[in-house]
């Protein structure tokens, strides 16, 4: 039985989208996140940072939402989530992980969290613009990478938690969204700066079950 601390829409959703398709036993249990909400003191026992996701399960407690999304899918291999350790493809999975987290993830965060990131009470606007052009930057490179597969996935064994962790990345900000979804035809956006090979790694990801349950539960 696992223990999943998350919240609805955030890094919590690739470990819970790799427990729906493991059909492990696992409960959910939302923390509030807020910025000005207090963390539960039990909750910073297991997680002194007092973020999402924490994953406890034996008599372990693992932090970290791309490491424990690598280590649920290893563990349950029948999802064929991740590429086993002797496969061609596995060092391209490493890598799409962990630039996902390290530089996607750590881009986005700069832009929501901007005053966080600065000691100027006005310097919020100059740290938000400077994380938009390098999400520009980090995305134009996802897309191009996309397409040198055949697609549509990072893999061409098959879908994989990075593209679950694409995709739960690209719900948080609206300047990506639009890019993304077919809407952005509506939102006059023009070809060259849509999102194709990810709006299609979406729409293929969401033919697995037990991920599109979890994309929509989360409010995807
Ligand atoms: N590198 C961590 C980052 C986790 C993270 O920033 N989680 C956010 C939600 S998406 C959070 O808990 N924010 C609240 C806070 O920082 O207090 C991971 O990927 O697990």
């Amino acid at each position: 039985m696992y223990t999943l601390y998350g919240s609805l829409g955030a890094a919590s959703l690739t470990p819970q989208c790799v427990l729906e398709e493991a059909g492990a036993p696992y409960e959910l249990i939302e923390v509030d996140i807020s910025e000005d909400t207090e963390r539960d003191p039990e909750y910073l026992k297991l997680n002194p940072h007092g973020r999402i996701p924490t994953l406890v399960f034996d008599d372990q407690v693992m932090i970290e939402s791309a490491a424990i999304s690598i280590y649920l899918a290893d563990k349950h291999s029948q999802t064929q989530l991740s590429p086993p350790l002797d496969h061609p493809e596995r060092s391209r999975y490493l890598q799409w992980m962990v630039y996902l987290t390290n530089t996607l993830q750590e881009a986005l965060l700069l832009k929501m969290y901007s005053s966080l990131y600065t000691d100027d009470p006005e310097g919020s606007a100059a740290v938000i613009s400077r994380a938009s052009s390098k999400l520009d930057t980090i995305m134009a490179f996802v897309e191009q990478s996309l397409g040198l597969t055949e697609g549509p996935f990072f893999l061409s064994s098959g879908l994989s938690t990075a593209d679950i962790y694409l995709n739960m990345l690209g719900g948080w900000d609206p300047a990506i969204q639009v890019r993304i979804l077919s809407s952005s035809t509506v939102a006059n956006i023009p070809e060259n700066q849509r999102y194709i090979n990810v709006e299609r790694n979406y729409a293929e990801m969401l033919k697995r079950p037990g991920v599109a349950k979890t994309f929509a539960a989360n409010g995807y």
